[in-house]
């Protein structure tokens, strides 16, 4: 799961990363560079996983991660330019995107509103989208005229791209379009899941008012600068001052959670002496392919799943205590499920 940091210059990115990270510039252990980009490994914290690690007192407790990808900027030019190929080609590489939107005053003057910061990334990347369909569709009559055909859906699909493309519709509109395996390859930036996190000042709470807010996006205010500050400090210090800005919860929690929604995943858990272990996949996921995730011989060898929910589990104190209460179910390859399911696959080698 791993999700790019994207704005316009000057947003807040690199602040709301340290602010995420809890570390500023080159210090901290979770960090690796790439090609001038930055990606930080976050552990996913987790009460369940707390709690479950102290009721079977594992050898190795591990909880789910996730990774935030700060892109390169290094020369980022204007649309279209050869520099912004660096920036644009490793945000293609993420699942799902977190736009950083300006909201308080800074060295490039006062904020836009949001919508005009919004749209204008927007506008980039729809433009972008637009260029790989038309590189692709010139590509396939440059075939088509050497007599190589391509697969017969694949010209009405990119020109389904083309028509809304050009309107100035992102393809996440279309939800069967951003969808699409054969489209999967172009990895489509319109076609992304998007968090909006809009970056206010220190002293500001509220969202700003957003007279054409995207439909259906995910949205979530933060005070970027305030929440990096905190992070550097120590547990007593920031206490305080979490207590003085009214933040009930950092926005690193915040963004994890809204990561999760927008990628549509959950996190189902297998205990154990050895192990408690936090696996996060897609929603909807029948019993058989979480078991995949696993191992394949679980999956192979797959003969029911034992599941209990977390709920169901803490409220009996113990595994035992769940079955004699008929609380843990034995389910089928086509089981769905649920965030906080606990599962013992039971399998043949
Ligand atoms: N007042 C205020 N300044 C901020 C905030 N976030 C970022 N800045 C400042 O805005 C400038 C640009 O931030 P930066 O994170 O480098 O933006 P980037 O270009 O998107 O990576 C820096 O001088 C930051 O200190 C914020 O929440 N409040
Ligand atoms: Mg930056």
């Amino acid at each position: 799961m791993k999700l790019g940091i994207i704005g316009l210059p000057q947003a807040g990115k690199s602040t709301v990363f340290a602010a995420l990270t809890g570390a500023r510039g080159e210090k901290g252990g979770t960090d690796s560079f790439q090609k001038g980009a930055r990606l930080a490994t976050i552990t996913v914290a987790d009460d369940r996983i707390d709690f479950l690690a102290d009721m079977y007192a594992p050898e190795k407790t591990t909880y789910a991660k996730i990774e935030y990808l700060l892109p390169s900027e290094v020369g980022r030019g204007a649309s279209g330019s050869a520099s912004e190929g660096e920036f644009w080609g490793q945000v293609r590489t993420c699942d799902a995107l977190v736009q950083v939107v300006r909201n308080f005053e800074g060295p490039v003057g006062s904020p836009s509103t949001p919508d005009v910061d919004f749209s204008k990334l927007e506008q980039e990347m729809i433009f972008n989208d637009l260029m790989v369909v038309e590189k692709r569709m010139e590509r396939i009559d440059l075939d088509q005229k050497r007599g190589k055909k391509p697969p017969p859906e694949e010209p009405p699909l990119l020109q389904s791209c083309r028509q809304l493309l050009e309107k100035g519709m992102p393809l996440r509109h279309s939800p069967e379009l951003a969808s699409d395996p054969m489209l999967k390859g172009f990895t489509f930036l319109s076609a992304k899941p998007r968090l909006v996190v809009v970056n206010n000042e220190d002293e500001t709470e509220e969202m700003p008012a957003w007279a054409q807010r995207p439909e259906g996006m995910e949205l979530i205010v933060v005070r970027g600068k305030l929440e990096m500050d905190i992070a550097e400090m120590s547990p007593e210090e920031s206490e305080e001052f979490l207590e003085a800005y009214h933040i009930t919860e950092s926005a690193l929690d915040r963004v994890i959670s809204s990561s999760f929604r927008i990628l549509n995943r959950i996190c189902f858990f297998t205990v154990g002496s050895d192990e408690v272990k936090a696996w996060p996949i897609r929603s909807r996921t029948p019993a058989l392919e979480a078991a995949g995730a696993v191992h394949s011989d679980i999956q192979q060898g797959f003969i029911r799943a034992e599941v209990v929910s977390f709920e169901d589990l803490k409220a009996q104190g113990s595994f035992k205590a769940a079955k004699k209460a008929g609380l843990v179910r034995l389910e089928g390859k086509e089981y769905t499920v649920e965030d906080g399911d606990i599962i013992n696959f039971r399998f043949n080698v």
